[in-house]
């Protein structure tokens, strides 16, 4: 076993990390930014690096710092969290030629899963559903026409070097196909370097249900449920739930398996998501794999009482998974609630700046993971995440009614939160009932929010 960890990550992750380090004897090593110096990561870690200044290109994500800072902490292994360098096979392998064990898959499961279409190909081709659409990278836009008149409008076009809906494009005519083609084409250029694009048939009315996969180096895949992330804003997903309030236990069973499938198919290695849509005629088509630890994580820890950041350190650590299939078993209803530092009232701006003073939720059933306190000065420049709250219940409306309650309690001075959005949520009809789907979010702000608006001023 490891016996120093390098967390290349900060905020509420890497205090996530520092944690499961320190249950399993492990000294952890924390690197961060000079806008960082103050954070809570910095002061619970058992040892802290400085690897730049502020900008995350200038320190999380320069390769050479983080590695620099590895070798003068003399770490045996590196845990990148999410975002940042989390799903850089470049990366991946630098730590494996420093002899570094980098806590993920190997590199080639992230370059193959990174490239969207190509990931869609190797599914489609082990008899995975996946959604209908182009069968590899559509390079003219004749080729893209000849797809579309394959399967039928509406259309996305999507970014093979994106995901996460980043450089999405909808289609519901040959016109706005081609402009829809050349538009994704030209800003995945520009965003990724890769200007390669893909077309799926947009599935109407879609959920998006997500499958966490654990895979060892023996041999060994397990699946742990599944997360419904349909409550997204921008591809920005805000709040997630396990279990999927309309998944029956046979289509669970179905789609459990075909993630587990998909996993063994690319060899994988440690913790995964498989990423499906589910259609109104629970009809389920993979989207695409993330090959890092997610955001929404702890839903499903709560849920199985696994750790699962303690299983991906044991996992690269070259140990077998201590459970298999029968041994995963679920118990109640758990909802994140993630609460960014943006005005819902000024259309999600970011609202840094200090945070004059914070209560955070607690009692029976409530998780809250976050890395602020009170005086803590949240910097402009990295995501706006403040805290999740984590919360379980032996039902669906305990989860609910406990994570209005604890939305309730959550006490902040100083920067906007998105916590009345949540609550409005809680109260809401339509998401009460589990009966919704993607564009969700997009109608409740729409309609909702606005009952919620404080009066103009005068
Ligand atoms: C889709 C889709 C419908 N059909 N693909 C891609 C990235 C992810 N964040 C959302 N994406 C979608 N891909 C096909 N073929 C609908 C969405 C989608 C969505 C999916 C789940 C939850 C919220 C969503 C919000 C907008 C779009």
């Amino acid at each position: 076993m490891f016996s120093r960890i390098l967390i290349a990550n900060r905020g509420e992750i890497a205090l996530r990390v520092i944690r499961a380090c320190r249950e399993l004897g492990i000294k952890s090593i924390a690197v961060y930014s000079e806008a960082d110096e103050r954070a809570m990561h910095v002061q619970m870690a058992d040892e802290a690096i400085c690897i730049g200044p502020a900008k995350a290109q200038d320190s999380y994500l320069k390769i050479a710092n983080v590695i620099s800072a590895a070798e003068v902490a003399d770490v045996d292994a590196i845990h990148p969290g999410y975002g940042f360098l989390s799903e850089n096979a470049h990366f991946a392998e630098i730590c494996d030629s420093c002899k570094i064990k980098f806590i993920g898959p190997t590199p080639d499961n992230i370059r193959k899963m990174g490239d969207k279409s190509e990931a869609r190909e190797t599914m489609r081709k082990h008899g995975i559903p996946t959604v209908p659409g182009s069968k590899s990278i559509v390079r003219t836009k004749e080729e893209a026409i000849a797809v579309a008149h394959a399967t039928t409008y509406p259309l996305l076009i999507k970014a093979s070097a994106g995901g996460g809906g980043k450089g999405m494009r909808i289609a519901h005519n040959d016109v706005s196909l081609v402009q829809g083609f050349m538009m994704a084409s030209s800003e995945a250029e520009r965003a990724f370097n890769c200007g390669d694009v893909y077309i799926e048939k947009m599935i109407e009315n879609a959920r998006h249900v997500e499958f966490q996969i654990m895979a060892d180096n023996h041999g060994r895949v397990v699946h742990l449920g599944e997360r419904d992330c349909s409550i997204q804003r921008r591809h920005q997903k805000l709040l997630e739930e396990t279990p999927c309030p309309v998944l029956s236990a046979d289509l669970r069973k179905k789609m459990g398996r075909a993630a587990v499938r998909a996993a063994e198919v690319i060899g994988y290695r440690g913790a995964g998501t498989i990423e499906f849509l589910l259609d109104d005629k629970d009809r389920f088509y993979f989207m695409e794999m993330n090959t890092r630890v997610q955001v929404e994580h702890p839903i499903t820890e709560v849920c199985t009482g696994l750790d699962i950041v303690k299983e991906q350190i044991r996992i690269a650590a070259g140990e077998r998974l201590g459970f298999d299939q029968r041994d995963v078993v679920w118990r109640g209803h758990s909802i994140e609630w993630r609460v960014n530092a943006e005005d819902p009232f000024k259309d999600f701006a970011p609202s840094p700046g200090a945070i004059k003073w914070l209560h955070l939720p607690g009692g029976p059933g409530v998780r809250v993971d976050s890395a602020c306190y009170t005086g803590y000065e949240i910097p402009q420049y990295y995501d706006s995440l403040i805290a999740k709250i984590i919360v379980w219940g032996g039902s669906r409306e305990e989860a609910i009614s406990r994570m209005s309650r604890a939305m309730g309690e959550f006490m902040i001075e100083g920067p906007a939160t998105t916590v009345a959005l949540g609550q409005a949520i809680m109260n809401d009809s339509l998401f009460r009932r589990g009966r919704y789907h993607t564009k969700y979010l997009e109608n409740f702000i729409r309609d909702g929010i606005g009952r919620a608006a404080p009066a103009a001023h005068p």
